[in-house]
């Protein structure tokens, strides 16, 4: 089996601080998370950015004070940025960081009914996403809420808009997308090309449970503030790196030993 790579996703676009006073907004303390979770053995965040209000933010500017803060900190991270954003956004807002030439970005797969709001992800959206990712040789994380979106990107793939090996996050758990049953994640892992990578992203109560199943199975985990803030039911986690740090503990528990992040850019065929 491969290294396990370790996703943090540590700020999201809709947890607040009244849930969790412990997650990060500002640049200062995103840089600063990122650096504790690199410490506990995350390779990759998953980054969204927040305004000074705490809003959540898709400004190409922001994005650049943060990623500058956290190349001080951990110069090799694999930073993915959020192309997502936060329901509501339009494609001209979501699509701004990526003038930034990151390594790696989300692209969601298809609409999903998410909490009372709808994440809107029409073909014509994630194809012009696509497109871009192709020619800025960004190498795209395939977020899949529902399996409807692991046939679309089959079906992108067979287009030649999406390229082999691809690499997937499971993102189980949301309310409107699949839950984030044991089988849900079999069935979804055996949907996808076999020279694929897959991550996998339990939100909530799910976040533990699927990432033993995903360590054992040779799949990766994200963990992080932005799927979940608890340590354990009722207790709120301190920092993101927490929940690194027990994911990295299972895992080695496991026998599996944790990728840096250049052996996860080899991982994933990503081009620094
Ligand atoms: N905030 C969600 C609506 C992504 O980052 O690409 C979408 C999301 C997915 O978080
Ligand atoms: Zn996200």
């Amino acid at each position: 089996m491969e290294k396990l790579i370790i996703t943090v996703a540590p700020v999201g676009a809709e947890v607040t601080k009244k849930e969790n006073p412990n997650l990060p907004i500002t640049p200062d303390e995103v840089a600063e998370e990122v650096l504790r979770s690199y410490n506990a053995g995350a390779s990759v965040v998953h980054l969204h950015a927040r305004d000074d209000a705490g809003n959540s933010t898709q400004s190409k500017e922001r994005y650049e004070e943060i990623i500058e803060k956290i190349k001080t900190k951990v110069p090799n991270m694999i930073i993915q940025i959020s192309t997502g954003g936060a329901v509501g956004m339009s494609f001209e807002e979501r699509v701004k960081p990526l003038e930034l030439n990151p390594e790696f970005a989300s692209l969601t797969l298809g609409t999903v009914n998410f909490g009372e709001g709808v994440f809107y992800n029409p073909l014509d959206w994630i194809k012009r996403f696509a497109e871009i990712m192709n020619q800025r040789k960004i190498k795209p994380e395939i977020e899949v809420f529902e399996k409807g979106m692991v046939d679309n990107t089959l079906r992108l793939l067979k287009d030649g808009l999406l390229k082999a090996p691809l690499h997937f996050d499971f993102v189980l758990g949301v309310p409107g997308g699949m839950n984030g049953d044991p089988e849900n994640l079999i069935f979804l892992i055996k949907s996808i090309p076999e020279n694929s990578t897959w991550t996998v992203a339990g939100i909530g109560k799910y976040e533990f449970p699927l990432g033993i199943i995903a360590i054992t199975l040779g799949g990766n985990v994200r963990v992080g503030f932005e799927d979940n803030i608890f340590l354990k039911k009722g207790v709120l986690a301190e920092s993101n790196a927490l929940l690194v740090e027990r994911i990295a503990k299972y895992s080695l528990e496991f026998g599996r030993e944790i990728a840096t992040p250049d052996e996860a850019r080899k991982i994933l065929s990503i081009v620094k």
